[in-house]
């Protein structure tokens, strides 16, 4: 329960990177992992369409590893898919039969990473603009102190990520069972406000939304800003991603 002011209600927080992870994590029973571009909606894509599981592994090494044994391998560096791998981090590449009843593995330059960094000590649940609504009315249903965690781009703050944080934060504080005291979440809820009409158009000039338009990834970021797609939401047991 929060120690915020009012021990009635629950707490929410948006922390903006990865790298600033151990400055909020103490305080949260649950983390919620954001990278709307594209590693968080590939894997609800993914579950959307039959997966098994998810696994996310750290580096290419273990990636190779998996796919030796004959796993289907995602591999992302850079928005680019790994030389030597089939697949990336394109949520297009997991909407076909063959990821039915599978473990998927997955390596990307910040979703994966942190994934990794908050299920050392928190529960972890997976959110994107993809399952926006059903993450939101889970933590209504299910209230808890939890810690939004942008995956940002190499340590750094992203847009895409702060904003759909704030649509998850506009949703439980309106709900009243929730406060928060952050100025990160104060301005992710103003972002959000900002965006919400037009997502497309609000991020034109971001960096991300640039990096992927220059690897003609325009389809991706269209699907990827397109909320509720899925009411799956993943939580991570035992290492791997699996259905909540
Ligand atoms: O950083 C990540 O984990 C990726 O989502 C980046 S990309 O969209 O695949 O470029």
């Amino acid at each position: 329960m929060s120690e915020v002011g009012n021990p009635q209600k629950f707490r929410v927080e948006v922390c903006f990177s990865p790298e600033e992870f151990d400055l909020y994590k103490q305080e949260y029973e649950s983390v919620v992992v954001i990278d709307v571009l594209r590693a968080t909606s590939a894997i609800c894509t993914a579950f959307e369409h039959g997966a098994e599981s998810v696994i996310p592994v750290r580096n290419i090494e273990e990636a190779l590893e998996y796919k030796e044994k004959g796993f289907i391998v995602g591999a992302e560096r850079n928005g680019k898919v790994v030389e030597g791998f089939e697949f990336g981090n394109s949520p297009y590449d997991y909407m076909n039969e063959n990821v039915k009843g599978q473990s998927i593995v997955l390596t990307t330059t910040n979703g994966t990473k942190a994934i990794h960094k908050a299920a050392k000590t928190h529960r972890v649940f997976i959110a994107s603009f993809l399952n926006l609504q059903a993450v939101i009315d889970f933590l209504i249903r299910e209230p808890q102190d939890v810690l939004l965690l942008a995956s940002g781009w190499q340590g750094k703050f992203n847009l895409e990520d702060s904003i759909c944080a704030g649509a998850i934060s506009e949703a439980l504080l309106e709900s009243g069972k929730y406060e928060s005291d952050e100025d990160s979440t104060i301005a992710s809820l103003f972002l959000f406000k900002k965006a919400k009409r037009n997502y497309w158009g609000f991020l034109k000039a971001s960096s991300h939304r640039r990096r992927l338009r220059n690897l003609n990834l325009n389809r991706d970021i269209k699907y990827c800003l397109t909320p509720n797609q899925t009411e799956i939401i993943p939580v991570y047991r035992e290492g791997q991603l699996v259905k909540m």
